[in-house]
């Protein structure tokens, strides 16, 4: 359900630079990855975690070259492997031939992005398929407390906890201590979804946001194999994550192929395009480095990006009596307009509609958010644009223009996927 419009939440300072940033790249790499699997029970050996070439700089210079501005790794997945060397469990890259039991690809991931000036997130998989204590849930709250406190402690300053409600419907974990220690430890970071969240999922693995998108909510999906629904009672500003895989699965398996360009542009005009944030599953392969097949299509897609939307245009922006005026500083061609609203006051577009100098309407919609992008049925040329907008105390704060004559077209076909069944141990 979402709030009404009459209650206006505001966003944190940190929500809302995370909401600006709006892109990152996720690491699926674990046991599952040496086993061609996308989930496992929590037996597969250790000693099969062997990258042989494990190049951390290389995954996290990929992540920035397409304009991501932060990563999430999976230190921990279902099945219970840690890639640090934990002091919790030995089923961790301690118990690995890798480096000879002394590696640690957190340490390695965190390591890259500090050199690269990213920011880091770690995903921590609630449920535990190998840890004895999950059937006992108090000695098991200890035991992810003491993950999360490690984790939380050892690599510096983290930028987004992901919760994973998979596998975990109906089990209450202890959510009031993890947000304390949060708050101890890491007080800036987002939290995906569960719990003390800050940021919700979107409800689906595709990539695709809903329009409108909506910020001020009280539920959001748990998963993505059950009906199961996180609700609160009040409502909260909870910006939405579109998590979606350059591939089929999640961790890299041999055989699959990555998504073409066309696909992640629409995934990218139905998640960042229309105001959410965009995370894009890029999972490193046995060899702890980007499948040159990946490596070379998100290339692409970062080059498509930059011929869409690398050289904008900016409007001057004149206050009118139902939106603004923007001067385009002189007759340009363009076929994309981006809008963004001011939300340190809360969201408050609910509908808008963007004019050209003789009136004609070129594009509407409902909310714009952050960040929303139209892509005209076919280029214009104007030297000015009005854009009319509904929503009281609504500012629009950012009218861009840019012309992408020539770059690949989105391609929704086949974005959607049939519903996920639980993938196989
Ligand atoms: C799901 C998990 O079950 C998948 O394995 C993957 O981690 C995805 C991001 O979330 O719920």
């Amino acid at each position: 359900m979402t709030a009404s419009s009459t209650e206006i939440l505001v966003p944190t300072p940190e929500q809302l630079t995370w909401q600006r940033d709006g892109f990152g790249v996720f690491f699926h790499f674990g046991v599952n990855t040496f086993a061609g699997k996308e989930w496992s029970d929590g037996t597969l050996a250790p000693q099969i975690f062997d990258p042989s070439d494990l190049d951390a700089d290389e995954w996290v210079r990929l992540a920035r070259d397409i304009g991501a501005k932060y990563v999430i790794l999976t230190a921990k997945h279902h099945d219970g492997f840690c890639l640090w060397p934990t002091a919790t469990t030995d089923y961790s890259v301690a118990s690995s031939p890798w480096k000879g039991g002394e590696g640690d690809v957190v340490r390695e991931v965190a390591e890259a992005c500090r050199r690269q000036g990213m920011k880091l997130g770690l995903y921590l998989s609630p449920w535990d398929r190998n840890a004895p204590q999950y059937q006992d849930p108090a000695a098991y709250d200890e035991f992810y407390l003491a993950q999360l406190r490690e984790l939380c402690t050892d690599y510096g300053q983290l930028y987004e906890l992901w919760f994973d409600g998979a596998g975990s419907a109906g089990r209450e974990y202890a959510w009031d201590r993890i947000g304390a220690l949060i708050d101890e430890l890491q007080p800036g970071a987002m939290v995906f979804n569960m719990g003390p969240s800050t940021i919700r999922w979107v409800g689906n693995e595709d990539g695709l946001a809903a329009d409108p998108v909506e910020y001020v909510t009280t539920s959001a999906d748990l998963n993505n194999y059950d009906d199961d629904v996180v609700e609160t009672e009040r409502a909260r500003y909870l910006p939405p994550e579109c998590d979606v895989s350059l591939r089929k699965g999640w961790f890299w398996q041999p055989g699959e192929e990555p998504k073409s360009v066309a696909h992640l542009l629409a995934i990218h005009d139905r998640s960042i395009g229309l105001g959410a944030s965009l995370l894009l599953n890029i999972p490193p392969d046995r060899r702890g480095r980007i499948d040159p097949a990946d490596a070379a299509r998100a290339a692409e897609f970062g080059t498509a990006l930059r011929d869409r939307f690398g050289a904008p245009v900016e409007g001057t922006l004149t206050a009118s009596t139902d939106g603004v005026d923007a001067d385009l500083g002189g007759s340009v061609r363009l076929d994309h307009v981006e809008l963004a609203e001011r939300l340190e006051d809360g969201q408050r577009v609910t509908a808008h509609r963007i004019l050209d100098s003789a009136g004609r309407v070129l594009a509407e919609g409902g909310t714009i958010g952050v960040r929303r992008l139209h892509r005209l049925a076919e280029p214009v040329q104007a030297s000015s644009l009005r854009i009319e907008v509904e929503g009281e105390g609504a500012v629009i704060e950012r009218v861009a223009v840019h012309d992408a004559v020539g770059a690949p077209v989105p391609d929704l076909a086949g974005a959607y996927r049939a519903p996920t069944e639980r993938p196989d141990d």
